[in-house]
């Protein structure tokens, strides 16, 4: 089979509940964003990354991929946000690679992040949920996190954009030697993918996401804090000292 055009890469854990629902819906949804793009012939791969499920997710996902032809799937051992999208991102075939949350599967950010890439405007598209023109409807807390998170950034790393976690897009060819060398894991390996493509002079476009989750998160923000702060520190460490985490 030739190699598709994008390839949509979608970390799950946990997410029997929705895991099939929403990569049908995504799979439907795809047809008008190739309309929207004149592209009716985009071929798009979906790949499901899951690692630790204690639920069903990673048979459901293996079963999607027996399905349908255009979802592959993987499962590695512990959960591990970071490790599952970088091996995601790393089997990607397409020219063009689309990091989406089960949750999510914004269409919308779709079809705007692949006309830039695609019009060659940037290397890489960011949807942000705190930058003007956005909208974010989770509770105050995660939406404080997500600025107390940008804020460290910003202090620690010089970062100059208003959001790292959550959806993105970009030129494989142009990422593929950022990934390689991002050594983080975890929540943050998200943020250490965008801080070491703009620090190495890639094209970087942020674009405001209007954000509505398709259930609650299942990861408790407070527990979360322990190794975000020691994500934190470690990405300070290896990108200011350039040392080994
Ligand atoms: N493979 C994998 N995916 C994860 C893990 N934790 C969260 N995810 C997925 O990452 C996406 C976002 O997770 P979510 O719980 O909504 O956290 P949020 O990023 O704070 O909104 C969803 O698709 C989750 O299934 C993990 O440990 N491993
Ligand atoms: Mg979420």
């Amino acid at each position: 089979m030739s190699p598709p055009d994008v390839s949509i890469v979608i970390p799950v854990y946990n997410e029997e509940g929705i895991l099939r629902e929403a990569v049908t819906e995504l799979l439907d949804g795809l047809d008008a964003v190739r309309k929207a793009l004149h592209a009716p012939d985009l071929r798009v791969e979906v790949i499901l990354a899951e690692n630790g499920s204690r639920d069903r997710t990673s048979e459901l996902a293996a079963h999607l991929s027996d399905e349908r032809p255009e979802v592959r799937s993987f499962s590695l051992g512990e959960p591990n946000y970071g490790k599952a999208l970088r091996r995601g991102i790393l089997e990607a075939r397409g020219a063009i690679v689309i990091c989406d949350e089960i949750d999510l599967c914004d269409l919308d950010f779709h079809r705007r992040a692949l006309e830039h890439l695609r019009h060659h405007d940037c290397d890489m598209v960011v949807g942000s949920k705190a930058m003007k023109g956005a909208s974010d409807q989770r509770p105050l807390l995660r939406r404080a996190a997500t600025r107390v998170i940008n804020g460290m950034l910003r202090v620690a790393l010089d970062f100059r954009g208003t959001d790292t976690h959550g959806l993105k897009a970009f030129d494989r060819r142009a990422l593929l030697p950022i990934v390689e060398a991002c050594v983080i894991d975890r929540d943050l390996f998200a943020s250490e993918l965008v801080i070491r493509a703009s620090r190495a002079g890639l094209r970087v476009l942020e674009i405001p996401i209007r954000l509505h989750e398709k259930r609650r998160p299942a990861i408790n923000l407070v527990r979360r804090v322990p190794h975000v702060l020691r994500g934190m520190a470690k990405l300070t460490y290896v990108i200011r000292f350039g040392g080994k985490p």
